[in-house]
């Protein structure tokens, strides 16, 4: 069943140093979502352990808190049907080798340690990261344009 869902985009160190972000917000509005909140900051080394928590006992998890902490990110709620699910799609696998092209790390990436962006995993995550990184709080508003999406 499709459902409306919010999902959490974030637009990685080496996307933002890469001039990623406006290229990465067009695939997402062209798609159809609506973006519902954004923000950019660099995370506290806390956040970043809050955010990846399931992957704390991983070999590279210092690696990987290291990557996100070398600069701002930009983090983003996108609202629409199945946004979670497609979202990840959209990204690609978390491996870029993997990803296929068309996808934004089958297109922009090659190594999984400079993969450009995350998104949610499922819903409950994306509730519990939108929590995480914006308080829970995001913007309620009627896109105009939502009718020449949704049949
Ligand atoms: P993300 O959270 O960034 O969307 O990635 P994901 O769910 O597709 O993948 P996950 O397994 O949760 O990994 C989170 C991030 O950790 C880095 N990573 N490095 N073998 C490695 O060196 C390795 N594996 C994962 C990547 O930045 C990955 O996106």
């Amino acid at each position: 069943m499709s459902t409306t869902e919010q999902t959490y985009i974030m637009v990685k160190p080496d996307g933002v140093q890469r001039g990623l972000v406006g290229e990465i917000i067009a695939r997402f509005e062209k798609r159809g979502f609506k973006l519902v909140a954004l923000k950019m900051f660099t995370p506290s080394k806390e956040l970043l352990e809050k955010h990846y928590a399931d992957l704390k006992e991983k070999s590279f998890f210092p690696r990987l808190v290291a990557y996100m902490l070398s600069g701002p990110v930009v983090g983003m709620v996108w609202e629409g049907l199945d946004a979670v699910k497609t979202g990840r799609a959209m990204l690609g696998a978390t491996n870029p080798l993997a990803s296929a092209p068309g996808t934004i790390r089958g297109d922009y990436a090659l190594q999984v340690g400079m993969n450009v962006c995350h998104g949610s995993d499922a819903v409950e995550t994306a509730q519990h990261e939108i929590g995480l990184w914006f308080g829970g709080e995001v913007n309620q508003y009627k896109l105009s344009r939502q009718e020449w999406i949704y049949e």
